[in-house]
């Protein structure tokens, strides 16, 4: 049990110390899009792992967590380091990446 709580301490530590990069997107269609790391991808089951900032569509804060994908090819552009602005959808309890932009 403890230790488990200090994997979690550890784990909002660094998301604490370790933000994700601000970018001025002054574009308007940035403001659904929201900013990850890639952590893992698995495209055998579709899935993505994301450590995400606070996703405002979905009333979700910033997290790492699996979301299903709606298309296998969106896994085809992305790997486990990269940044990524994306689009996600949620429904009963269920997230999904709809959209998937590579951030150079
Ligand atoms: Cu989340």
């Amino acid at each position: 049990m403890r230790a488990i709580a200090q994997a979690i301490v550890a784990v909002a530590l660094l998301a604490a110390v370790v933000p994700l990069p601000a970018r001025a997107q002054p574009v308007a269609q940035a403001a659904e899009m929201t900013e990850a790391e890639v952590r893992k991808v698995d495209k055998e089951n579709r899935k993505i792992t994301l450590r995400h900032g606070p996703i405002r569509n979905l009333d979700m804060p910033a997290m790492t967590m699996v979301f299903g994908v709606t298309d296998a090819a969106l896994l085809d552009r992305v790997q486990a380091g990269d940044k990524i602005r994306f689009r996600a959808a949620g429904d009963g309890g269920k997230f999904t990446v709809v959209e998937i932009q590579p951030l150079k």
